[in-house]
């Protein structure tokens, strides 16, 4: 059975959490406490050398890290990945753009607020988290305004990897008032078979 190393209010252990459960992949989770260092130890290192969750085991016992490879790899021959050569390329741009324009700005955002404290010497690193994380938003609302998901009008682990950290982008200071589409999509992969919340284990 896959093992999953993961921390649950983590986004991107959500993504793997949240396809495989949609995949009706059976899988065991392994809870690592993050803020006391679980993922920093020589055990854990020897599994993903960059000390961070989530990392997949898979069957035949190799690891695998970063969520979204660990998507691509999972979706791989599912519905949740296009089979067309341009298609699978655009859903590599969005996670590549979640991974550079998003998730360091409104996941930072998120776990400075929920996790760290906003102190004096952060205040201003914060206001330019939001800042670049609002712009993410604004590429998020011109894409998402004429279509209803980011490739190829289906669901794909395009919108998992981009849903992680938006649909909690509040708990990073957030507001999503002024991002109709963005809140009307959130709406549809919320209602796709399957989903579950991040808070579900
Ligand atoms: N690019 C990585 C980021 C992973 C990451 O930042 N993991 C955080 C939790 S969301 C972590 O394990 N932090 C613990 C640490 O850095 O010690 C991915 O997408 O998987």
């Amino acid at each position: 059975m896959i093992r999953l190393y993961d921390y649950l209010p983590s986004g991107n252990g959500y993504k793997v959490r949240l396809l495989l459960t949609q995949l009706g992949v059976p899988f065991e989770r392994v809870e690592m406490d993050i803020l006391k260092g679980e993922s920093r130890t020589p055990a854990f290192l020897a599994k993903n050398g960059n000390g961070r969750i989530p990392v997949v085991q898979l069957d035949g016992g190799e690891f695998l890290a970063e969520s979204n490879a660990i998507l691509f790899y999972l979706a791989d021959g599912t519905a949740f990945l296009p089979g067309g050569r341009l298609e699978r390329a655009r859903v590599l741009q969005w996670m590549c753009f979640e991974q550079y324009s998003h998730e360091p700005n409104v996941a930072t955002a998120r776990f400075w607020i929920t996790h760290l404290g906003v102190t004096d010497d952060r205040r201003a690193a914060l206001a330019e988290k939001q800042r670049l994380g609002y712009a993410a938003l604004e590429v998020m609302e011109g894409h998402l305004g004429a279509r209803g998901f980011f490739v190829a009008e289906r669901y794909s682990i395009a919108d998992i990897a981009l849903y992680a950290y938006t649909h909690v982008a509040h708990e990073g200071g957030f507001d999503l008032a002024r991002f109709p589409a963005v809140r009307a999509w959130l709406g549809r992969v919320r209602g796709q078979p399957g989903h579950i919340p991040i808070t579900q284990s």
